[in-house]
This record gives C-alpha cells, sequence and structure tokens, in this order.
C-alpha cells in the first residue's frame, strides 16, 4: 500500500479522527503490564531476571552494567567517540542556556516574592533497545539531567545478546551514575518502586516501545513521569518553493522508526504534492527499512495532503500538533508565527529533522500524538522542582489583613484569619 493523496477540505468525519486523534496504542498490552508491574514491585530482582528471560530471552547475571558502559566508550572506534562527543557538547550548550535562576523581587506594599529551582535528587532514564538501540535517546535524556543537577541519574535500557557497544558508550558520555540491564515494562517497574539491584527513583522520562510507554502509564501516579510517547511523527509544510524530494525524505526519515510513525506533508500547491508522492515511492524503494517504511507511509495519520490555501495548510498542521514540525516554504518565519502546536520546528531546506534527533543540541524526546498541545518536550525544567519564596513587612501584611481575613472567614478557616491578627495586634 502507499501513501494517501488527499485535499485537506474532502477530509471526511472519520478521516479527520484518524489525522487527528493518534494514540500510543497502549491499550492491547495494558493488563500484561499491569501484571509484570505487580511482580515486580513484589518480587524485585527476581521477577525481573524472569521477565529478563522471558521476554528478551536473556539471562542476565548481574543487572548492572555500569562499568561495562566505561569500557565501552573506552574501546569504541575514533569516529564513534567524536560524534557521540560532538553530540553531548551541543546538547548541553543547549540545555545549559535553559537553566532558570533563582529571582526575589519586592512587589509594592513590602511583599517580596520569588522562586527558587532545584534538581529532582534520582531520576531514571529509559534508553531503547532491541531493533532499533538509540545512542541518541541516551544523551538526550541524560544530559538535560545532569545539567539540571540532578543527583543521581540512573540508566535502564534492554539486554541484547549482547547490548549496542556504542549504547553503552553514549551512556557513559552522557554521565549516568548507574546503568541497568533491564528494560521494558520490567525496567520502568524496577526504577519505579527498587529491586535489590536497581535504587527507586523519583521520576522516569526516556522513549520506549508500547510496553514502555503502558508501564509507565501504570506506575504514574507513585512516581513521575515525562509524558506517554507514541511512535516518531513528522509534518512538513511546503509551498511550492520546497524541493519535493527534500520533504519526501523528512518523511522518509521519520517513517523508518517505526511501522507505527505517522508521516504528512501538507502543502497549497498540487503539482509540489504530487511530486512529493512520486518522490516518496522511489525514495522508499532505495531504502534499507522498505519494509518499515511503506508501513508507515500507509498509516491512516499519514498521507500528502494538498490544502486550498497556505492558512488552511497551517490549520491543519496546527491541529495535528506534531511532534516534529519541518516547515519548507518561502515565508517560514511567518507560518511559524501561526504555530503552537509543534513539540519541535525546523526552518528551512538545510535543517533536517534528523539534525535535531542527534546532533545539533534540541532535544529528541518529544510529544506524540497530539501532547503538544499541552506540553513540550525533554529540557532542563523537567528535573528542576521550583519552590516560591516571601517575606512580608509589616506593612505589607497590613495592607493584605482585610483580604486575607474576609477570606478566610467566608471559608470558615477562622484560624487562618487568626495567624495574621495575632502579628499585628502584638504592640
Ligand atoms: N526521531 C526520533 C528520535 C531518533 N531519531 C532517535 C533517530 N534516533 C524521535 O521521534
Ligand atoms: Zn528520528
Amino acid at each position: 500500500m502507499s501513501i494517501q493523496e488527499r485535499d485537506v477540505s474532502e477530509l471526511g468525519p472519520d478521516e479527520r479522527v484518524a489525522f487527528f486523534e493518534r494514540d500510543a496504542g497502549i491499550e492491547s498490552v495494558r493488563s500484561d503490564v499491569r501484571d509484570i508491574v505487580e511482580r515486580v514491585r513484589e518480587e524485585g530482582d527476581v521477577a525481573v531476571r524472569e521477565f529478563t528471560e522471558r521476554f528478551d530471552d536473556v539471562s542476565v547475571g548481574n543487572l548492572e552494567i555500569t562499568d561495562h558502559c566505561e569500557r565501552a566508550y573506552d574501546d569504541l572506534d575514533e569516529e564513534l567517540l567524536e560524534a557521540i562527543e560532538t553530540a553531548v557538547a551541543n546538547v548541553r550548550e543547549f540545555h545549559e542556556a535553559q537553566l532558570p535562576e533563582d529571582w526575589r523581587e519586592t512587589f509594592a506594599d513590602g511583599r517580596e516574592l520569588g522562586r527558587r529551582f532545584r534538581p529532582i535528587d534520582r531520576v531514571g532514564v529509559y534508553v531503547p533497545g532491541g531493533s532499533a538501540a538509540y545512542p541518541s535517546s541516551a544523551i538526550m535524556g541524560v544530559v538535560p539531567a545532569i545539567v539540571a543537577g540532578v543527583e543521581h541519574v540512573s540508566v535502564v535500557t534492554p539486554p541484547a545478546d549482547q547490548i549496542n557497544p556504542v549504547t553503552l558508550a553514549a551512556i557513559h558520555a552522557a554521565g549516568a551514575d548507574a546503568v541497568f540491564s533491564v528494560g521494558g515494562a520490567q525496567g520502568i517497574a524496577a526504577l519505579a518502586y527498587g529491586t535489590e539491584s536497581v535504587t527507586r527513583v523519583q521520576k522516569i522520562v526516556g522513549p520506549g516501545n508500547r510496553w514502555v510507554t503502558a508501564a509507565k502509564a501504570e506506575v504514574r501516579g507513585d512516581v513521575a513521569i515525562d509524558f506517554l510517547a507514541g511512535p516518531s511523527e513528522v509534518l512538513v509544510v511546503a509551498d511550492d518553493t520546497a524541493d519535493p524530494e527534500l520533504v519526501a525524505s523528512e518523511l522518509i526519515a521519520q517513517a523508518e522508526h517505526d511501522p507505527n510513525a505517522s508521516v504528512v506533508a501538507v502543502t497549497d500547491d498540487e503539482a509540489t504534492g504530487e511530486a512529493i508522492t512520486d518522490s516518496l515511492e522511489q525514495q522508499a524503494s532505495e531504502r534499507e527499512r522498505e519494509e518499515t517504511i511503506r508501513s508507515a507511509l500507509s498509516n491512516d495519520a499519514s498521507g500528502v495532503l494538498v490544502a486550498r490555501s497556505m492558512s488552511e495548510a497551517i490549520l491543519f498542521a496546527e491541529e495535528y500538533a506534531p511532534e516534529h514540525l519541518s516547515i519548507i516554504a518561502d515565508d517560514d518565519e511567518a507560518i511559524l508565527e501561526r504555530i503552537d502546536s509543534a513539540g519541535s520546528v525546523f526552518l528551512g531546506p538545510y535543517t533536517p529533522v534528523a539534525a535535531g534527533d542527534y546532533a545539533s543540541g534540541t532535544n529528541h524526546v518529544l510529544p506524540t500524538n497530539g501532547g503538544a498541545r499541552v506540553t513540550g518536550g525533554l529540557s532542563v525544567e523537567t528535573f528542576l522542582r521550583s519552590t516560591t519564596v516571601q517575606r512580608l513587612s509589616e506593612t505589607g501584611l497590613e495592607d493584605l489583613e482585610d483580604p486575607i481575613t474576609t477570606l478566610a472567614t467566608a471559608e470558615g478557616l477562622e484560624a487562618h484569619a487568626e495567624s495574621v491578627r495575632l502579628r499585628l495586634d502584638r504592640d
């Protein structure tokens, strides 16, 4: 099957639902995941080992593999090492620029108010493995936590016959404190509740497959999480100045992640739309992961869409709220002005999504399934908590006496009112 070519204005209600109400597809594994989480919570390492044998077909010795990461780093070939170090440096630099400063300000009437930011103490990062081992995701999860000042960063990653040495080296380069060879729902449960080997954390971040995502949904509440991320998505807004081959290459690139990836091009120019479709066909057949790519292209939430105007194209993009938004058009800044919902935006022909996936410095752990309507991707703030601070002067409190005591009385909370009066009636 190939990609659907449609006019935006002719989409029916069901088609619009398919585009705009994407979900992470975790329902089908929910009850299995609940059992796994429960068993790990109750039995710790024993259950972790059992599930690892069952799902990964590996019997692990030591769950902790922190030393292996250092060795993998030392043994890695020069070119890979340099690539990792460049990515780490750029991601660190961008995230350092996000560090908020504590502040205090004196507002009118002797009210001194402020905010301070402190890192979360213990954080867990899930690093995917399996058929898609992602060293880059290790960097994206760990570096911002380190920059935020997190005291202890644990990583869990699934064991394969042999865990990808590049992933291990990247975990080390990123600066993780402890690394464990456990993946899937059991990895998330181990981080959430702790086991004999794995230290319990307070927040879990990072992308994973359906099992991982369902497990994050399951433990949420007992532990904080970033968000529930589904398969990769990209939406390209293109006008008639866009090179159709570049547009198609963006769709193909994200399509190779997952048969359930969602990839869309929307353009106000019919000829451009047709050329994108042709190029997709051509490029798909040239790629190593052709099968995965073709599945993703044929998804209900994938398509080449022709809009009657750029405004209609922009409205579609806004409603889609993609994980990645690429704008390849003459006046890209004006288009961006009209977009509020996107995880990460890529402007112009020289800015492929792959730049943000690996090395430009922005984070690639981003909200999918329309999550960009309400949240952004991983950032330094993900790993910080904020505290407000205040000091009132005597006159500052005097000025607030009436509103506080009046509201407290209205709420029937006399002791609140009294705690104010007591201070002012003293002399
Ligand atoms: N595009 C993915 C991240 C990634 N790409 C990792 C390559 N490696 C996030 O949707
Ligand atoms: Zn990618």
